[in-house]
C-alpha cells in the first residue's frame, strides 16, 4: 500500500514537471528570416533561397522547393539543410527571368514535429 502511494507520488511528480517545462523545450520550428525576404521585390535573379529557422532542423524530412505562378518548379532538385548550419534550409536557383515565385518548405524540428508554409518574392 505504501509503496503503491509512493509510486503514485512520483507519477504526479513526473506528471507536473513535464507538463510545466517550458514550451521553448518542445518548440517546433519556425522561420526567423529569409533571403530573399518574404514578400520582397527584388532587382536581381537570387542564386538560392534561403531560409533560417528558430531552431535545429532534421535533415532527412526537411524539404524546400521553388515554383513559378504556373505551378512549375523551377528551383534545382538540391533543397537541403546547410551542413554547417543546422538552422538553415537552402535550395539553388536558375538564373530566373522576371516574375513571382512561391517558395513552399516543409521542416521536421529536433523535438519530431512539422511545420510547413510557403511565401512568395518577386523579381522584376
Ligand atoms: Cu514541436
Amino acid at each position: 500500500m505504501r509503496s503503491a502511494n509512493l509510486r503514485t507520488g512520483i507519477a504526479i511528480i513526473f506528471f507536473v514537471l513535464l507538463w510545466g517545462l517550458p514550451e521553448a523545450l518542445w518548440a517546433h520550428a519556425f522561420p526567423d528570416h529569409s533571403d530573399p525576404k518574404v514578400g520582397s521585390t527584388i532587382s536581381s535573379p537570387p542564386a538560392q533561397v534561403r531560409i533560417w529557422f528558430d531552431g535545429d532542423l532534421e535533415p532527412a524530412f526537411s524539404t524546400i522547393m521553388v515554383h513559378n505562378m504556373d505551378g512549375r518548379m523551377v528551383s534545382k532538385g538540391d533543397g537541403r539543410v546547410d551542413p554547417s548550419d543546422p538552422t538553415l534550409l537552402e535550395v539553388s536557383l536558375p538564373k530566373l527571368p522576371p516574375g513571382t515565385y512561391l517558395v513552399i518548405w516543409n521542416v521536421v524540428a529536433r523535438d519530431g514535429h512539422r511545420t510547413q508554409g510557403q511565401y512568395t518574392f518577386t523579381i522584376k
